[in-house]
C-alpha cells in the first residue's frame, strides 16, 4: 500500500490517523473533506505537505470520488456525520452523508477495484442493560436506536452486500466510544474539560448511570491499520479497549484531576432514547490479528487529553461558543420531546 485514500481525515479520528500513518508508515495520504462544521484542517497542521493532501470536497459528489478512488491503492473510510444530538434535531445530512456518501464510495471502489475499509460503530447492536453480563460481538444482531447509528448500521449493511454481490474487498470495524486530543467539543468528554476550563460547570445528561466503553484513538488507528494490512475480507471486526465505565465516574475523574469537587456538576434533561450501555467484546481481533491496546491507563489518557485542551484554546475557543449555543436550543426541544412522550404514556 503506497498511496490511501482517507475520508473524513479532518475530523477528530480521521486526524488522529493520518498522523497515526504518518508516523509509523511511508504511506501516501489523501485526505477528501467536506469541512462541514465538524472538520478542521488545522487537525492535520504540521503533518510533511510531500506526504498528506487534502482535497476539499463532498463523498457524496461521484464525479470527485472517482477520480480520488481511482488514484489511491485503498481507502479508509471515517466521514461522516457523526454526533447523536444533532441527530435527533436534523437527521437528513447524516442519511446523506453517512448513506449516500458511502453509497458513493462503494460504487468507486467497485469499478476501480480498490481495498475499502469502513469505519463504524458500536452504536449499531444498540444498547445493553446496566446489569447485562454480556458485550457486543461480531454476531449480535443490528438494533440502532438513533437516527446516528441507524444510518451507520445502513452504511455499515451496503458494504457487506458490495462485498458478497460483486466482490468488493472490504473490511468493516466498529468500535467503541473514543476519546483524545482534536475531539469537537460538542462530545461529552471534550465538552466537560473545555466548559471547566471557562469556568462553566459540566452538564450531566439524566442520572449519568449510562456506560459507554472508552478507548484512546490511538489505540483506534493501531487497530485500523492493522485490518488494513491484515484482515479477512469482507470480515467485520469489533475494537475495544475493556474501557467500561459510567458517564457519572468519566466526569467525576475530569473534575478531580482539574482540581475541583467530584459532584461540581449539574444534571440537565437527558437524551431522548438514550442508550444505556455499550460494552465491546474485541477478542477477534486480538486472536486472529494479534492487536493489543496500548493505552488502556485511562487516568493518563484523560490527563494529557485534558492537558491538550489546556494547551490548544486556539483550536477549540471559537467552536466552544457555537456549540454551546446549539446546545441550549436543542435542550429546549429534548424538555418538549421528553415531556409529549411522557403524556402519551
Ligand atoms: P467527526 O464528526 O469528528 O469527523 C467527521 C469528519 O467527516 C469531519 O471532518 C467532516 O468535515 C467530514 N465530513 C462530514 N460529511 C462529509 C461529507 N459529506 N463529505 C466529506 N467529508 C465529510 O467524527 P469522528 O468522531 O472523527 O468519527 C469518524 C468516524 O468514526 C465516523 O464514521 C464515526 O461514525 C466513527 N466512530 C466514531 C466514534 C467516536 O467515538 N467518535 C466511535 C466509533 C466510530
Ligand atoms: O454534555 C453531555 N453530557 C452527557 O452526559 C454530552 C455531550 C454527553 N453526555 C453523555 C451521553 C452519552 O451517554 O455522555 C455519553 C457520551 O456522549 P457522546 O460523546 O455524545 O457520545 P455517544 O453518544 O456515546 O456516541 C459516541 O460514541 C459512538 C460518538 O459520538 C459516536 O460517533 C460513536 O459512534
Amino acid at each position: 500500500m503506497k498511496r490511501i485514500l482517507v475520508t473524513g481525515g479532518a475530523g477528530f479520528i480521521g486526524a488522529n490517523f493520518v498522523r497515526y500513518i504518518t508516523a509509523h508508515t511511508e504511506v501516501h495520504v489523501v485526505v477528501v473533506d467536506l469541512l462541514t462544521y465538524a472538520g478542521n484542517p488545522e487537525s492535520l497542521k504540521g503533518l510533511p505537505e510531500e506526504r498528506v493532501e487534502l482535497r476539499i470536497g463532498d463523498i457524496t459528489d461521484a464525479k470527485l470520488v472517482d477520480e480520488l478512488v481511482s488514484s489511491v491503492d485503498a481507502v479508509v473510510h471515517f466521514a461522516a456525520e457523526s454526533h447523536n444530538d444533532n441527530s435527533l434535531h436534523d437527521p437528513a445530512p447524516f442519511v446523506n452523508t453517512n448513506v449516500i456518501g458511502t453509497f458513493t464510495l462503494l460504487e468507486a471502489v467497485r469499478r476501480h477495484d480498490v481495498r475499502f475499509h469502513h469505519i463504524s460503530t458500536d452504536e449499531v447492536y444498540g444498547d445493553l442493560e446496566l446489569d447485562d453480563p454480556g458485550r457486543f460481538t461480531e454476531t449480535t444482531p443490528y438494533n440502532p436506536s438513533s437516527p446516528y447509528s441507524s444510518t451507520k448500521a445502513a452504511s455499515d449493511l451496503l458494504v457487506r452486500a458490495w462485498v458478497r454481490s460483486f466482490g468488493v474487498r472490504a473490511t468493516l470495524s466498529n468500535c467503541s466510544n473514543n476519546y483524545g486530543p482534536y475531539q469537537h467539543v460538542e462530545k461529552f468528554i471534550p465538552r466537560q474539560i473545555t466548559s471547566i476550563l471557562n469556568g462553566e460547570r459540566p452538564k450531566l445528561y439524566g442520572a449519568g448511570t449510562n456506560v459507554r466503553d472508552w478507548i484512546h484513538v490511538d489505540d483506534h488507528s493501531s487497530a485500523v491499520w492493522t485490518i488494513l494490512q491484515h484482515g479477512a475480507m469482507g470480515r467485520t471486526y469489533l475494537i475495544g479497549a475493556d474501557g467500561e465505565q459510567n458517564n457519572r465516574d468519566v466526569l467525576g475523574s475530569i473534575l478531580e484531576s482539574m482540581g475541583h469537587e467530584r459532584d461540581a456538576f449539574d444534571m440537565v434533561t437527558d437524551r431522548p432514547g438514550h442508550d444505556l450501555r455499550y460494552a465491546i467484546d474485541a477478542s477477534s481481533l486480538r486472536n486472529e490479528l494479534g492487536w493489543r491496546p496500548q493505552r488502556q491507563d485511562f487516568s493518563e489518557g484523560l490527563a494529557q487529553t485534558i492537558k491538550w485542551y489546556r494547551e490548544n484554546r486556539w483550536w477549540w475557543g471559537l467552536l466552544k461558543t457555537q456549540t454551546e449555543e446549539r446546545y441550549s436550543a436543542q435542550e429546549t426541544t429534548n424538555a418538549r420531546a421528553l415531556a409529549a412522550r411522557g403524556t402519551e404514556q
